[in-house]
């Protein structure tokens, strides 16, 4: 994907901002951006329920979600497990029913295990929205951080510059029953029939752990002694690799890593030549518009369907887009951005 300035810089602003929000605990966005939302409801509050509570890219997600609440008056409460899975996020739902909040932003850790659960807090009047990783159930808006199609292809055409586009691949994935890793492992597989010599020898699972990511990296090594190239569609996975890689240079002799990582992990790795590219959007900006958008489902102001739009102070206005692909009415925040050596010191996410 060609770097362009205009995105460079809206990036790099959008990280400042997220200086600001982070830094000053939530309070970086001004009353003026606020107030471009005079219908929105105010003190209300809203149920956070991340893959999981220990993940850097999950907390950065959910601080973009707080401090665009915060903007409005309302409050946030953060309620998943320690491991990626439905069960440890079933509880939250429920505490979120219980406590009769005004609406719920999940990542969803399955596609379809939670559905029962968010039924009932659909039929309990809660605003659903799921963010980063979609679920299957009807009655909720997906905020997506990219096309998903795009998301997929790119990494393997990033992949297949840096290769030559031949030799045995492999990919370091999240839980198995992710959503998104899974969306985009399958556009992946699509985008690689574009390069018949290069070939998919396994897909393993970290489950968003670094030891357990560890793990099954140094299987994938044993395994495949050839291979040429990794693909970690998740930070989790990307830093762990990049940690391992680093102290075993000789391995980067035959073998190219790359995938989905954040700037602030992987910038060691960049630049000491560990890593050329990687690529990811702004987390803290996708909860941000998450945020918002469930504001405003929660105060009437949207509709889940096609064509409604919202404004997302700071970021700007977006629509609703139409159901696709076996993805429900989305958002989609923009395109995701290639990092490398040139860029990923200017980026603090
Ligand atoms: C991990 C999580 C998250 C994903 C990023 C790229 O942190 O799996 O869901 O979006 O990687």
């Amino acid at each position: 994907m060609k770097l362009k300035n205009r995105t460079i810089t809206a990036l790099a602003s959008s990280a400042l901002a997220t200086t600001l929000v982070i830094g000053l605990g939530g309070f970086g966005l001004t009353s003026a951006s606020a107030s471009a939302s005079p219908k929105l409801k105010h003190g209300q509050t809203f149920y956070l329920i991340p893959k999981d509570t220990v993940n850097p890219y999950e907390t950065l997600e959910d601080g973009g979600i707080t401090a665009a609440l915060k903007t409005l008056g309302d409050k946030t409460v953060v309620n998943s497990g320690t491991t990626d899975t439905a069960a440890s996020q079933i509880p939250g739902i429920q505490a979120a029913i219980q406590a009769h909040a005004a609406g719920i932003v999940i990542a969803g850790n399955d596609p379809s295990a939670l559905c029962p659960s968010l039924a009932q807090a659909h039929a309990a009047g809660l605003a659903i929205v799921s963010a980063d990783s979609d679920i299957s159930c009807p009655n909720h808006l997906f905020i997506n951080q990219a096309v998903t199609s795009t998301i997929g292809s790119s990494e393997v055409d990033l992949l297949a510059k840096e290769i030559g586009g031949s030799g045995q691949i492999a990919i370091l994935s999240a839980a198995a029953t992710a959503t998104n890793q899974n969306s985009w492992i399958k556009y992946m597989k699509l985008e690689l029939k574009k390069y018949p010599k290069m070939k998919l020898v396994a897909t393993v699972y970290g489950n968003d752990q670094p030891a357990a990511s560890l793990t099954v990296l140094q299987g994938l090594l044993s395994a495949y002694p050839n291979l040429r190239g990794i693909i970690s569609p998740t930070t989790v996975g990307i830093s762990t690799a990049a940690q391992y890689l680093d102290t075993h240079k000789s391995l980067l002799k035959h073998l190219t890593l790359t995938g989905l990582g954040l700037p602030s992990q992987m910038k060691k790795y960049v630049l000491d030549g560990t890593v050329k590219s990687f690529e990811l959007w702004n987390p803290v900006n996708l909860g941000r518009l998450a945020g918002f958008a469930v504001a405003n489902l929660a105060s009437g102001t949207i509709k889940i369907a096609a064509g409604q739009k919202f404004n997302a102070p700071g970021l700007g206005e977006y629509t609703i887009l139409p159901a696709a692909a076996g993805t429900g009415p989305s958002v989609v925040l923009g395109p995701p951005f290639v990092f490398t050596k040139a860029n990923v010191a200017k980026f603090n996410f």
